[in-house]
């Protein structure tokens, strides 16, 4: 079926067919895991409006901003840092890598038991699917673990990848390196884009970006009431949203959210029973569209109040210090702001098992799913420790490996419902 962006998808050399069809699973996937859903807020009709114009309307508008000259940067992880490709006057987006689509074409050149995201991000690339790869100056890969890493080299064949050193370790010369990175990334913004940052276009992306991190804060301040306000699945959506909408937009639009979320904690309804087993996600990052294990949590009587991941409270956690006036203090607060990520692929990581154990506490959740995509080392190894840690605090926890497939649905069913009667007797 033709649409009004057909034109534009062609002209960014997409695979039309194959996309019509992605769009037409992707469609029916939210409409059964989100439109489902009853109780809903009203603000939430802006995230269904941007997600049905994900391919669309978004896409347009990055056109536009193109042939006005600004530059588009897309990335894979949280360490990169906005504020510098904002303070360039690029836009940047959050590569999504949540799908299936793809599998097959990258399956030919990569190993099978590689983690979905890295097959994703390869496979939507060489299928030729994703509008925002397509619509890129510049894609930033990092030297987090080493699937990615190794990736890059090959994605770098087809569309060239700028690779960021990432720290594995938290001492001061990781710090320093880690420096070195963020003002060699800063040169190379700036060579892309022909624009040079200066101390009050940085100071203006900082607070941009601060921003939207605090109106995330609100809603997960919000959130955390009893009984649960929102569903995880629509949180969920909104940190996945974060990525890739404009961040002034999308912040007035979640602060207006958070109004409607304000007021309907103040009369104490919740979008679930106040007995309801509360659970918080922790592990690997859930782009769009994996909703698959949220949906099968909630769909069997729990509700999710917090996710511990990258798209959730890792992204949004910690703010850039914005008291710096000049552009190497605000650059210093830059890099002290992203030391604080806690993923999995630091040693050793306890920053990562504290935060997880008060945030549980904090939301006062009945257990901890830690998710992790099958192959991946660094949170499937982790898990462990987190289920020390879990144990320590008493805190039930079940751990769970899957990938974007849908074969295992009914089995995660099966096991996400033993768990929730084993919290309830608790
Ligand atoms: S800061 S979590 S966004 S790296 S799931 S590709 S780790 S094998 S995504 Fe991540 Fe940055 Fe860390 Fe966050 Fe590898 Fe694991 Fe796959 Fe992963």
């Amino acid at each position: 079926m033709s649409t009004p962006h057909d034109a534009m998808w062609e002209k960014l050399n997409i695979d039309l067919d194959a996309h019509s069809g992605l769009l037409a699973v992707l469609g029916k996937f939210y409409g059964d895991i989100y439109l489902s859903q009853s109780g809903r807020l009203k603000g939430m009709e802006y995230l269904d409006f941007v997600l049905s114009e994900v391919h669309g309307l978004r896409i347009k508008e990055i056109q536009e901003a193109k042939a006005a000259g600004k530059k588009v940067i897309g990335t894979f992880c949280v360490f990169v840092p906005e504020e510098i490709v904002l303070a360039a006057n690029a836009i940047q987006v959050g590569l999504c890598a949540g799908a299936e689509a793809g599998k097959e074409s990258a399956e030919k050149i990569l190993p099978r038991n590689t983690c979905a995201l890295i097959k994703s991000f390869v496979g939507f690339k060489l299928s030729r699917l994703c509008p925002y790869i397509e619509s890129c100056d510049l894609v930033v890969g990092e030297t987090t673990c080493d699937g990615k890493k190794k990736a890059y080299e090959i994605f770098n064949e087809y569309s060239p990848v700028y690779v960021m050193e990432i720290p594995q370790m938290k001492n001061a010369c990781d710090r320093d390196l880690w420096k070195t990175e963020v003002l060699r990334f800063k040169k190379k913004v700036e060579e892309v884009t022909g624009n040079e940052i200066t101390a009050p276009k940085l100071s203006e992306a900082i607070r941009i970006v601060n921003n939207r991190r605090k109106a995330l804060q609100r809603l997960n301040r919000l959130r955390a009431a009893i009984p649960a306000p929102i569903s995880g699945r629509d949180v969920l959506l909104i940190n996945q949203v974060s990525f890739y909408d404009d961040p002034i937009r999308f912040t007035s639009k979640i602060d207006e959210l958070c109004d409607q979320l304000e007021e309907r904690v103040k009369t104490g309804k919740g979008i679930a029973h106040e007995e309801t087993p509360r659970f918080m996600l922790s592990g690997c990052p859930m782009a769009v569209p994996n909703w698959k294990l949220p949906y099968v949590i909630e769909s069997s009587g729990a509700v999710i109040v917090g996710e511990e991941s990258c798209i959730g409270t890792r992204n949004t956690r910690d703010l850039t210090d914005e008291s710096g006036t000049s552009l190497e203090e605000m650059l210093e607060a830059i890099v002290d702001r992203y030391m604080k990520i806690d993923c999995a692929c630091f040693t050793p990581n306890t920053e990562r098992l504290n935060n997880i154990v008060s945030l549980a506490n904090e939301l006062k959740v009945n257990g901890v799913i830690h998710y992790a995509l099958s192959f991946c080392q660094p949170y499937g190894i982790e898990a462990y420790k987190v289920d020390k840690a879990m144990q320590k605090a008493t805190i039930p926890m079940l751990s769970i490996e899957t990938d974007y497939s849908m074969e295992d649905v009914e089995q995660l069913k099966t096991r996400v419902e033993a768990f929730i009667e084993m919290v309830k007797v608790k």
